[in-house]
């Protein structure tokens, strides 16, 4: 229901307007402040005393009523992916699938279908910060016509275990420790590594962990998939197997990892601000999505098992059919109307879709419905306006704590007779529309003894993490064994690394010799695996800088100015970056009105302190003799410039601004260059200058 006033609280469809008496006043009758009960507050500054020095009284039903509610406004966090931010936007479907899907979502080219979409990092709490290296969730709500969907997936395609008993051991094992209650978002420790050692399965996933991959830019260059093989059945009941991809628009790009950590420092909501203010902007993100479309025939050939979610298929194995966008143009209205009581749950499929045998997925099929009722402390949290359907919902489940809607007659049970006595007698099942499950002859596997077990490819633990190692450029697998290095020399049981680097010796023996150096470890034992590993060709497709998009477009690029800059360089060079749909952000000693050539002023977006470079994908120095002069001796200055060198971006400057380049021993590269040629350079990072700057494992 909408209200006519932004103070109003709605009461969700069906409710009543109340009639307003008008009042007299600043704001006219339409914005009075009332209690819970709709009662005007007379005095919001006041408790009710007994004389003017003497005690409250218990009869202030205003303050009691106020304060009540305060006590109560948390709930509890998710157990994982606690922290995160979310939009509103579209699904748009570029064509029919009608001859793989029954799904309505995917039968009208153009459609387009209402999502919210909520990003997330997995083990910090709600007030942890955007940077750690960490997992993201990626889970996107279909408000389709025929209910909700919701394809609750992460930025990585695989995943840590192949079997849902595990995932309470890994959650306890890698969030902050039982005893001291740290460390908050970090893997970087005993528990977590001594987990992940002893569990084999979770090598694959491991190198995508410590790949960039989990330090991204932003949520809106980071790829999302759904994990495990999903099937589509299309109107003649035929099933296909599909795995799902998000592609982003503006490519996939990371942050170095010296950069992820002081990001932690210069803004703890660096994603989750970078979203909403593209959004704000009218820069709407957009991912289009793939399919990878196979059958059982295909499933059969490949040397590792489509149930197991800890493998992927690799694109050039099977390309992506891309059938549509997604597009993120509304952020939320409020934070925790939306972004924290939204409840996704992979169990919300629509005719059309369905699950496969994926141990993983069977158990998370249980548990998001589960804790979602502990969390939002009601079986009625489908009603809130986040969670509820676009399409009519209607069946014979009624009462229960919270309950929002007043269902009309006697009719809470089925069958019943009662439109015979001319009363509603309720809904009926839809044998010919409803959801049907896939009925189908068993696949080799899916039926014998009850044991506990799993399938004889799952021991495979090792080629794919080789795979994906082997994918790599050198840059990029200098970073994962210096993020193993790093995470590790964290870890104080002195058994635990040696474990790590014996199965990484299964991965790669160049790998885990620069591990085990850069540990100090001597002659690491290999640890037999449970099945030996093949050899499986390199996929390009999954390297950020083999397919990295060399654009302007949505980054945000720091401009450094001080007193008498040149104006003319500074309108000129905004100018190129608002063409190239970047979004220039001005910096200066003083927030305040700084003086440039012409004598007119510019107001800086961000003081020099507050606005290190790290929240900038590409940096320009403008400025006069005298600025230069004393900027040299301000070592956030020279800082702010260092820093950009360290994390591989461009560095665009002016004659006089050499001078604080010269100062912080920034050497000329290719990404150092002179105001003309930086739009152009400013597209890139330049990985080649980190092994001079940086020792990597
Ligand atoms: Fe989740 N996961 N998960 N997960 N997951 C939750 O549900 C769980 C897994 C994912 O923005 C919880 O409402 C189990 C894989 C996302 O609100 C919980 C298992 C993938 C989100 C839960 C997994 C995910 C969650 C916590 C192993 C990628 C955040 C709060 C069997 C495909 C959704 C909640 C949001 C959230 C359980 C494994 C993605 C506890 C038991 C694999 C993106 O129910």
């Amino acid at each position: 229901m909408a209200t006519d006033t932004p103070f109003e609280t709605s009461r969700g469809e069906g409710g009543e307007t109340h009639q307003h008496i008008p009042e007299s006043g600043p704001h006219g009758g339409a914005d009075h402040l009332t209690t819970n009960q709709g009662i005007r507050v007379s005095d919001n500054q006041n408790s009710l005393k007994s004389g003017v020095r003497g005690p409250t009284l218990l009869e202030d039903f205003v303050l009691r009523e106020k304060i009540f509610h305060f006590d109560h406004e948390r709930i509890p966090e998710r157990i994982v992916h606690a922290r995160g931010s979310a939009a509103h936007g579209f699904f748009e479907l570029y064509e029919p699938l009608s001859d793989i899907t029954s799904a309505d979502l995917f039968q009208r080219k153009g459609e387009k279908t209402p999502v919210f979409v909520r990003f997330s990092t997995v083990a910090g709490g709600a007030g942890s910060v955007d940077t750690p290296r960490d997992v993201r969730g990626f889970a996107v709500k279909f408000y389709t016509k025929q209910g909700n969907w919701d394809l609750v997936g992460n930025n990585i395609p695989v995943f840590f275990i192949q079997d849902a008993m595990k995932f309470p051991d890994l959650v306890h094992a890698v969030k902050m420790e039982a005893d001291r209650g740290y460390p908050q978002a970090a893997t970087a420790h005993d528990t977590f590594w001594d987990w992940a050692s002893l569990m084999p399965e979770s090598t694959h996933m491991l190198i995508w962990a410590m790949s960039d991959r989990a330090i991204p830019r932003s949520f809106r260059m980071m790829q999302g998939f759904g994990v495990h093989t999903f099937r589509l059945v299309n109107d003649a009941g035929k099933s296909t197997f599909v795995k799902f991809h998000w592609r982003p628009k503006l490519g996939v790009q990371s942050l170095v990892w010296d950069e992820a950590l002081k990001l932690q420092a210069a803004d703890n909501d660096y994603h989750r601000r970078d979203l909403f203010e593209a959004i704000a902007a009218g820069h709407f993100p957009e991912w289009e999505f793939g399919l990878q479309l196979f059958d059982e025939a295909l499933a059969e050939s490949l040397p590792y098992d489509i149930l197991d979610p800890t493998k992927i298929i690799p694109e050039e194995v099977l390309p992506l059919k891309i059938v549509g966008r997604l597009v993120l143009d509304r952020n939320p209205d409020n934070f925790f109307a939306e972004t924290e009581q939204v409840a996704f749950c992979p169990a919300n499929i629509v005719p059309g879709v369905d699950f496969t045998n994926d141990p993983l997925l069977q158990g998370r099929l249980f548990s998001y419905l589960d804790t979602q009722k502990s969390r939002l402390g009601t079986a009625n949290f489908h009603q809130l306006p986040i969670n509820a359907p676009k399409c009519p919902v209607m069946n014979f489940q009624r009462d229960g704590q919270m309950q929002m809607e007043i269902p009309k007659g006697r009719a809470n049970y089925e069958p019943n007779s009662l439109s015979e006595n001319s009363e509603a007698g309720g809904p009926r099942e839809c044998p010919v529309t409803g959801f049907h499950t896939y009925e189908h002859a068993s696949a080799p596997g899916e039926q014998g003894d009850k044991r506990r077990v799993r399938a004889e490819l799952f021991a495979d633990h090792y080629s794919q993490a080789r795979l994906f190692w082997k994918s790599q450029t050198p840059s990029e697998q200098a970073h994962i064994a210096s993020a193993f290095v790093f995470e590790l020399s964290k870890v104080q049981l002195p058994h635990v690394p040696p474990r790590m680097v014996g199965n990484l010796l299964n991965v790669d023996a160049g790998l885990a010799n620069r591990v085990a150096a850069g540990l100090g470890l001597v002659n690491p034992t290999r640890n037999s695996p449970a099945r030996e590993p093949i050899e499986l060709d390199a996929s390009a497709a999954l390297s950020i800088q083999k397919n990295m998009k060399e654009t302007l477009e949505g980054r945000q690029i720091g401009i450094l100015i001080a007193g008498g800059s040149d104006a003319k360089t500074i309108s000129d060079l905004i100018g190129a970056l608002n063409n190239a749909k970047a979004r220039p952000f001005i910096v200066a000693p003083k927030v305040g009105e700084t003086k440039l050539s012409d004598g007119n002023t510019i107001r800086a977006d961000g003081q020099l302190l507050g606005s290190p470079s790290q929240l900038f994908d590409a940096i320009a120095v403008i400025l006069s003799n005298e600025g230069a002069t004393s900027l040299i001796h301000e070592g956030a200055a020279v800082q702010w410039v260092m820093d950009a060198f360290g994390h591989l971006k461009a560095i665009g400057h002016d004659a006089a601004a050499k001078a604080l380049l010269d100062k912080a021993g920034i050497q000329p590269d290719a990404g150092v260059v002179d105001l003309g040629s930086f739009i152009e350079a400013a597209s890139k990072r330049y990985w080649d200058r980190e092994p001079k700057i940086r020792m990597l494992a």
